[in-house]
């Protein structure tokens, strides 16, 4: 490991567990070790430009080098204001990824015994007689389509508008749903618009960070750089049921009771107003609704708290004194929050604690919610899904007009609704009122809560259409229709990070096949439809960004300042809000790098001020009994593991970095008693299904609870469906199971 790296040994020991092996060392830390000299002359770049990386929300510089136009290898970008030299694993492979014998080469029709290779006109012609017969039987509203944050935000744009205001689609929802959902209501609610305010450099900057449910040493490694690189020593809080390798590396870890956040947060809140280290100037000049929460409060003294949350009352007020003391303290939150039932409360409790302390908008602190997948941002702002194009409202008859208007379009081709969610959409199926789904970059059957009832719903449909990168997804392999996609890499456009930074895609490689890019397949099929017209100026994905500043125009999230996609790729990417006019763009100098909200202390609401909101905490659905006695948590694995791995399977290096076989995480105090010894093949059971797992015996997790990552395909087998009432996300992190030697005759 390099000495420049371990500036503080205790904290970064840890940190590379995550990357465990020489290797992998040097692939984080090295890029030298890579240089361009070590590689053979026929295989020399004659060229390099710039892109963003497509799996995770930092959104990572990376440069890709070209021979003949065609991606030869990459190095991260050194001068990146993101990434300063470094990638996760996932981003030095991110090229190996597309080249796999398992990317889809030509549409596919399901047909008599199995798939059929279709053309391109056959599949769109297909595509639109199929979903017009449907909507001719059961209505314009019984055809939906799933999306997700993976591809650019001009994709995301003419997936919407054709489906909602050239098809006639109402109903269109995202995978931003299962991951972002709960941090869009509380900042629409407590801000008045979703705006995560912060730049990554308040990472830097903090004195005092706390992260709560965020494991970011393997689900944001680079982000953890940016914490390793603040010379404050800052305390660093983790909240955490499990002692995670974030949790390990921080300077305080609270192992507080899976789902007792929100009385957390309230006790936290509690001391603060007991012992007066608020900020009152703050509160008054800025807020409202304070001295009702300071009601609410009262019954979250640190005694029950303590007895809520397994936390006790002298932590808790050590935790409130550090949070007092510092002088620019920074809240962060990821899935742990989100992931919930009462994600949204718990995420409004976090910002609240920004709020009654005066940590929101000045450099180091803010309340601060992490995206997850590369343009899961985008898809905020511009997928016309549950918002319409540009975080308007479909409700709204004057937002409806604008957006008609600098679309040049039919305002009576917009909606007048907001769409379902996605639970809805499943939950649609069920009751017929979807019959056809056309689902994009998604892995549905693997990914979505309950996967077995999953399966059951989406073969009900009439029309399952699937287009993707790859045709052997756990998705695709029950599509009707399926519509092979370029991936990242192989087309160009804008992603939106998690800090509301726009970087510029580029394609440095060709589409295996007939795979095409989501925007022509957008394209392709506007035109089977017969609404082709309708986006004659939707040309390519530049005159689609053009289309969005227009739209973002006096909007908070405004990028009218952006001259072009030029632009874009000289500035290394550029944060909104971006107006034109504003001093940065009419500067001839370099941009002011890292821009925070709220810097005024003005919030979108119309008055101008932000808004405490709060709720007494909800019995957790599906506690562990006798029969089910422990709770399952279920999250990131490893750095080198994607999701449902669709992608990362694909790299032989990932695939040597992450556990290949499905594994639960068991504390040495349970195994015991259930007999189980370490590596030991089990069997997990919920009340909906099971599934084989080796135990890794391991007092990360606390006794009662087991962990199971995300990545495998039998995971979601055992999760149970249910959602926080407000923002619909799915509460993946907990569910009762038991755990049990696997026996032979287990038909498992
Ligand atoms: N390597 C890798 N990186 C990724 C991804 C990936 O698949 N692989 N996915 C990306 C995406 S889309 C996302 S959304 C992010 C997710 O990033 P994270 O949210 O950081 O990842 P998770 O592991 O899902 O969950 C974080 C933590 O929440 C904890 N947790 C569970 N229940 C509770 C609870 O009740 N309270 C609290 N406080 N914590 C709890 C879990 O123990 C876990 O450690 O990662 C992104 N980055
Ligand atoms: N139990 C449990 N389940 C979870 C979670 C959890 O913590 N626990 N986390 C949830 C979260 S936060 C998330 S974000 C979801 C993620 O769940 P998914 O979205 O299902 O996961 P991915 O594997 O990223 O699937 C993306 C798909 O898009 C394809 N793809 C990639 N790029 C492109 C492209 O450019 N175009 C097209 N057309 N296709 C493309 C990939 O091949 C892949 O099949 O999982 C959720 N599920
Ligand atoms: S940290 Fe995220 S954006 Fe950076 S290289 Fe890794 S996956 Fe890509
Ligand atoms: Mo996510």
């Amino acid at each position: 490991m390099s000495t420049k790296t371990r500036q503080r040994p205790t904290r970064t020991n840890t940190v590379w567990r995550a990357f465990d092996g020489p290797l992998t060392r040097e692939l984080v830390l090295q890029p030298s070790t890579f240089g361009l000299s070590q590689v053979p002359a026929a295989l020399q770049p004659d060229a390099t430009t710039g892109t963003v990386c497509g799996f995770c929300s930092i959104g990572c510089s990376l440069n890709i080098h070209l021979r003949s136009g065609e991606a030869i290898h990459l190095t991260p970008a050194a001068d990146s204001l993101v990434n300063f030299g470094m990638a996760c694993p996932k981003g030095w492979q991110a090229l190996s990824v597309l080249k796999s014998a398992e990317r889809g080469t030509t549409p596919l029709m399901r047909g008599g015994r199995g798939y059929k290779p279709i053309s391109w006109p056959e599949a769109t012609e297909s595509f639109c007689h199929r979903i017009r017969e449907i909507q001719a039987r059961h209505g314009r509203e019984s055809v939906a389509f799933l999306s997700t944050g993976q591809i650019t935000t001009e994709e995301m744009a003419l997936l919407g508008a054709v489906a909602k205001f050239g098809i006639g689609m109402v109903h269109g929802d995202g995978n931003t749903r299962q991951c972002m959902a709960s941090s869009v209501v509380a900042y629409k609610e407590a801000f008045g618009f979703d705006a995560p305010p912060y730049t990554y450099c308040d990472f830097k900057e903090s004195d005092v960070i706390v992260l709560v449910g965020s494991n970011l040493c393997i689900a944001h490694p680079i982000l953890w750089q940016w914490v390793l690189s603040n010379p404050h020593r800052p305390q660093i809080i983790v909240l955490d049921p499990r002692r995670t390798e974030t949790a390990m590396a921080a300077t305080q870890h609270l192992a507080l009771q899976p789902k007792s956040d929100l009385a957390l947060l309230y006790g936290l809140a509690h001391i603060l107003i007991r012992e007066d280290w608020i900020d009152r100037e703050y509160i008054e000049e800025h807020t409202n609704g304070f001295d009702d929460f300071r009601g609410h409060l009262a019954r979250f003294g640190p005694e029950s708290v303590a007895s809520l949350t397994g936390i006790d009352a002298e932590t808790l007020h050590e935790v409130a004194k550090i949070i007092h003391e510092g002088a620019r303290v920074s809240f962060w939150w990821t899935m742990g929050v989100n992931q919930s039932y009462e994600g949204v409360r718990t995420a409004e409790a976090i910002i609240n604690l920004a709020l009654m302390t005066g940590n929101i908008g000045r450099p180091g602190t803010g309340a601060n919610s992490l995206t997850g997948q590369c343009n899961a941002m985008g898809s905020r702002l511009f997928s016309n899904t549950t918002n319409l194009l540009g975080g308007f409202e479909f409700t709204s008859e004057m937002h409806r007009r604008k957006v008609a208007d600098i679309l040049g379009m039919d305002a009576a081709r917009i909606p007048d609704r907001p769409s379902w969610s996605y639970n809805e959409i499943i939950e649609g199926i069920l009751s017929d009122k979807i019959k056809g789904l056309w689902i994009i970059g998604t892995n549905t059957a693997h990914s979505w809560i309950n996967q077995n009832t999953c399966h059951e719903i989406l073969d009900r449909l009439d029309f399952l259409v699937v287009q993707d990168m790859y045709s052997t997804t756990e998705t695709a392999q029950r599509a009707d229709l399926y519509l092979p996609a370029a991936g990242w890499g192989e087309k160009e456009g804008t992603f939106i990070n998690s800090e509301r930074r726009i970087g510029l895609v580029k394609k440095v490689a060709s589409a295996p096949g007939q795979a095409l890019s989501d925007f022509a397949i957008f394209r392709l099929i506007a035109d089977s439809w017969g609404c082709g017209a309708m986006f004659a100026t939707w040309s390519d994905p530049e005159a689609v960004f053009h289309k969005l500043k227009q739209l973002s125009r006096t909007q908070p999230c405004d990028i009218t300042g952006i001259r072009d996609y030029q632009m874009i790729h000289e500035q290394g990417g550029i944060q909104w809000p971006f107006p034109e006019g504003n001093p940065d763009a009419m500067s001839d100098g370099p941009l002011n790098s890292q821009r925070r909200l709220f810097v005024d202390g003005k919030f979108y609401h119309p008055d101008g001020r932000a808004r405490f909101l709060f709720e007494m905490p909800r019995e957790m659905p599906e506690r562990p009994s006798n029969r089910y006695r422990y709770l399952l948590l279920t999250g990131r694995g490893t750095a080198a593991q994607w999701h449902t791995q669709t992608r990362t399977a694909k790299s032989a290096v990932l695939r040597q970095l992450g556990p290949r076989k499905v594994y639960v995480e068991i504390n040495p105090l349970d195994a015991r008693r259930e007999g189980i010894r370490p590596d030991q093949e089990v069997i997990v059971e919920s009340q909906r299904g099971r599934l084989r797992a080796k135990a890794l015996v391991t007092p990360t997790v606390q006794p009662g609870q087991v962990f199971i990552p995300m990545h495998y395909a039998t995971t979601n087998k055992l999760t149970h469906a249910h959602f926080d009432p407000y923002s619909k996300q799915p509460s993946y992190k907990d569910c009762a199971v038991c755990v049990r030697r696997y026996e032979p005759w287990d038909d498992v």
